[in-house]
């Protein structure tokens, strides 16, 4: 990997003047630019050719100013209080979270459920499910009754392949199982599962994965919910416990196969997902894990 240059380059001239390029960096650390949308990677907010633009001035003795980063990283022009530079004008964030254009610059779990909304899901047995579901990455685990029950390539009512898992979510799901103690958690499915209030999830385990020596990470957003987990039985006795906004669970080892569920989504109002609960379930679906 590259090193970070510093965030501005000074080139100093001989007249009392000094041309600051606030927008002329292009650089996105590694890190960063994995969080981007694809489309904010190619930093479309940048001020191309500036510093050839005002060369001529430079050779006149004129003092420049020019940013490295791109300021989808780090916004140079302002004031040094934080005054509005543009009165009337929404004053930008010192690290944006959205374009000029307002569109937003991070990725989203929202952003591919734009591009595979959640459906409706069935039981093995055909019975409807008050879950509803939609995934991310090379495979997707699918529950539309008669047309497939499983992990798919594709979804069954579309055709068309799940939307590629985002490398932000890939990295964080891949951090979270190390810290747990599970290094090489490599995985292939990000099943997303929708709560409305009311919605449950009836207690099961989850063997559908090829390689059960992989953990499981899931991640709860939204509304809180009462999870409850019990034992390798289906009649082991069980423990509840509350699942809150940005809980993080690792599934490895002799608890990946406990019978698990969560019970009716009480009702509230969360301020990112309003009546609803997410939770997203990272898995090793095809892919052998190696420790
Ligand atoms: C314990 N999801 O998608 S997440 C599922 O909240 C599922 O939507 C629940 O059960 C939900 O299969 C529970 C916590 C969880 C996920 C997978 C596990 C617990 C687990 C796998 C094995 C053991
Ligand atoms: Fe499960």
């Amino acid at each position: 990997m590259s090193q970070a240059p510093l965030p501005f380059v000074f080139h100093p001239g001989t007249a009392p003047l000094l041309i600051s390029m606030p927008h002329a960096g292009t650089h996105l650390p590694a890190d960063i630019a994995a969080r981007l949308t694809p489309e904010a990677r190619e930093v479309h907010d940048t001020d191309w050719h500036m510093p050839q633009l005002y060369a001529c001035a430079q050779a006149l003795g004129a003092s420049l100013l020019v940013a490295t980063h791109s300021r989808y990283v780090i916004d140079l022009n302002r004031a040094p209080d934080g005054a509005s530079l543009y009165p009337g004008q929404s004053v930008t964030g010192l690290c944006p979270v959205d374009s000029f254009a307002s569109t937003t610059l991070y990725a989203s779990v929202a952003q591919e459920l734009a591009q595979q909304p959640l459906q409706a899901t069935f039981t093995a047995g055909g019975l409807p499910m008050s879950v509803r579901t939609s995934n991310c990455g090379a495979w997707g685990w699918a529950a539309a009754g008669h047309q497939g029950y499983g992990y798919t390539r594709s979804d069954p009512l579309s055709g068309r392949p799940w939307p590629a898992m985002p490398t932000f979510l890939q990295q964080q799901a891949q951090a979270l199982a190390a810290q747990a103690g599970y290094p090489g958690f490599d995985p292939d499915v990000c099943l997303i599962n929708a709560y409305a209030v009311g919605a449950k999830m009836g207690l099961h385990h989850d063997a559908d994965e090829r390689d059960k020596t992989a953990p499981i990470v899931s991640v709860s957003l939204g509304l809180p919910c009462h999870f409850v987990w019990g034992g390798l039985q289906r009649s082991d006795p069980v423990r509840s416990l509350r699942l809150e906004h940005g809980d993080v669970l690792v599934w490895g080892g002799a608890s990946r196969m406990v019978f698990h569920g969560v019970r009716p989504l009480p009702a509230g109002q969360h301020h990112l997902l309003g009546a609803e609960r997410w939770n997203l379930t990272f898995r090793m679906a095809q892919r052998p894990y190696r420790g």
